[in-house]
């Protein structure tokens, strides 16, 4: 039976790797608070919508609904173990397995989609929302400077050729707020390797499409990238920064199963080192190793999210050792230890979602990077904001993690970071006030929809 209650109906299309969909839950689940009479389809795979979406309220919630999409495996598929063969098979299986989907919902619900919000990767939402007549609204999760490189793809690669190993250290000089960032900063599949992968061909698309966007929204603050923005600006029809979105829910429940911020509540304003790579990276065990070592001889005190086994992962004996220096957990209350005093450096693979929360809660970040926006981010930290280091030679090292950790929590230019960071902090907590940048970006995008 077709539903007459809901009058505005929105098509959500979700990347299921990384913390792509999460985000764009939560700013689904902000904008169904200002538009009650919208039905959200929050179209992902089965394997993600189980993973973001809690068991209870929301998925009877009449406002937002799951629903799954194919993740392209074939029949019987088993894990290789390759990370990214599953994200080849989805990128392969778009745009077909939303369409089918799309018009299995428009079918029984009796109604047109009115709006395609979509994560920017997907630039086949600029043929979607064109052939329906509907506004596109894409999202993009990770921060400024990386989705401008993408747009200029077609111009970096003219001007640097294609790098085979990506360590090329010519500049992006020829880019307005590139100074100081070099060809191998760069998002790999831009300018290295084979460009012609599912992965490169998806973000190649991407750069070209996401022009004809109704909107482009980031999970950022006007204030805090200028230069950037007002690049971006120029070169969207609409360009609206509605971060950091960590602040802008009330709902965030915790889950600290094992006390990590009971643990904070007893120790030191700013002597805790919290270390984490996010949801997909590993760190080779050689610099799992060394920056075991590190804190084992340099005696600082720390929080380790460390997904899986641990006693497979850490050196023998290590966490008997360390047991009252530190704890390590498989996955960590994040935003919490970074809000909390006691914590006073991030070790962190500059994930955007990481990078912002440091911001929030103030903590200088030490940056082992690995693939994608990673790097840019981390320039932009290092570069343009000051709060935060590389870790010398781009990897772990006992003496290079000993180094940049003393660096961080006991020295005045750490003591700088943290001041810097007061500023930004400031900005982005300014932002999402009523009279806010990003409040009122929020509410232009929800004119948007609704209209
Ligand atoms: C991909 O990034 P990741 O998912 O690897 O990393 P982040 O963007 O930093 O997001 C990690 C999130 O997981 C949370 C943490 C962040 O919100 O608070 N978390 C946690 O709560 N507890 C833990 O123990 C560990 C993490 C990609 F790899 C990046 O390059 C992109 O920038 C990013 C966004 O597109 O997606």
């Amino acid at each position: 039976s077709h539903d007459e209650n809901i009058k505005t109906l929105i098509a959500v299309l979700a990347f299921p790797f990384g913390t792509h969909a999460a985000p764009l839950l939560s700013l689904v689940k902000r904008l169904s608070l200002t538009v009650p009479d919208a039905r959200f389809i929050f179209f992902n795979t089965a394997k993600s919508n189980d993973a973001i979406f809690p068991q209870d309220s929301i998925k009877k919630s009449d406002s937002i609904r799951p629903y799954n999409v194919s993740d392209g495996t074939p029949e019987n598929y088993l894990f290789s173990g390759n990370p990214i063969e599953p994200v080849e098979y989805f990128i392969n299986s778009t745009p077909e397995n939303f369409k089918r989907a799309m018009v299995e919902v428009a079918e029984e619900t009796g109604r047109g989609f009115r709006c395609i919000m979509t994560d920017a990767f997907f630039g086949f939402a600029a043929d979607i929302a064109q052939e329906l007549q509907i506004p596109w609204v894409a999202f993009w999760t990770g921060g400024p400077r990386s989705v401008l490189a993408h747009i200029e793809t077609d111009l970096i690669r003219e001007k640097l050729g294609v790098l085979d190993d990506g360590n090329d250290e010519k500049t992006i000089d020829f880019l307005a707020g590139f100074s100081g960032i070099f060809a191998s900063d760069l998002p790999g599949e831009i300018i290295c390797g084979d460009i012609t992968s599912p992965m490169a061909g998806m973000l190649h698309q991407m750069g070209l499409k996401l022009p004809q966007a109704t909107v482009v929204v980031i999970n950022s603050i006007e204030e805090i990238d200028s230069d950037m923005v007002n690049m971006l600006n120029s070169r969207f029809n609409k360009f609206l920064n509605i971060g950091p979105l960590v602040l802008t829910l009330a709902d965030q429940t915790i889950s600290d199963p094992q006390g990590c911020l009971q643990w904070l509540d007893e120790q030191a304003k700013e002597s805790v080192a919290y270390i984490s790579f996010g949801s997909t990276v590993m760190p080779p065990s050689h610099e799992l190793k060394a920056l075991a070592e590190a804190l084992e001889t340099s005696g600082f005190r720390f929080i380790w999210s460390i997904r899986g086994n641990p006693e497979e992962k850490l050196p023998q004996g290590f966490l008997e050792r360390t047991k009252d220096k530190g704890k390590v957990v498989s996955w960590a209350p994040q935003l919490k230890i970074l809000q909390h005093e006691a914590t006073g450096a991030f070790i962190t693979h500059c994930g955007w979602n990481s990078v912002l929360e440091s911001i929030v809660g103030g903590v200088p970040m030490i940056c082992r990077t690995f693939f994608g926006d990673q790097r840019l981010n981390m320039r932009t930290v290092e570069n343009l904001w000051g709060i935060g280091k590389g870790i010398e030679e781009g990897e772990i090292t006992k003496a290079g993690a000993i180094k940049a950790l003393k660096l961080v929590l006991s020295s005045d230019e750490g003591k700088q970071m943290r001041q810097k960071l007061g500023s930004l902090k400031k900005l982005a907590c300014d932002a999402v006030q009523p009279r806010g940048s990003s409040t009122a970006n929020f509410e232009t995008l929800t004119s948007i929809i609704t209209h």
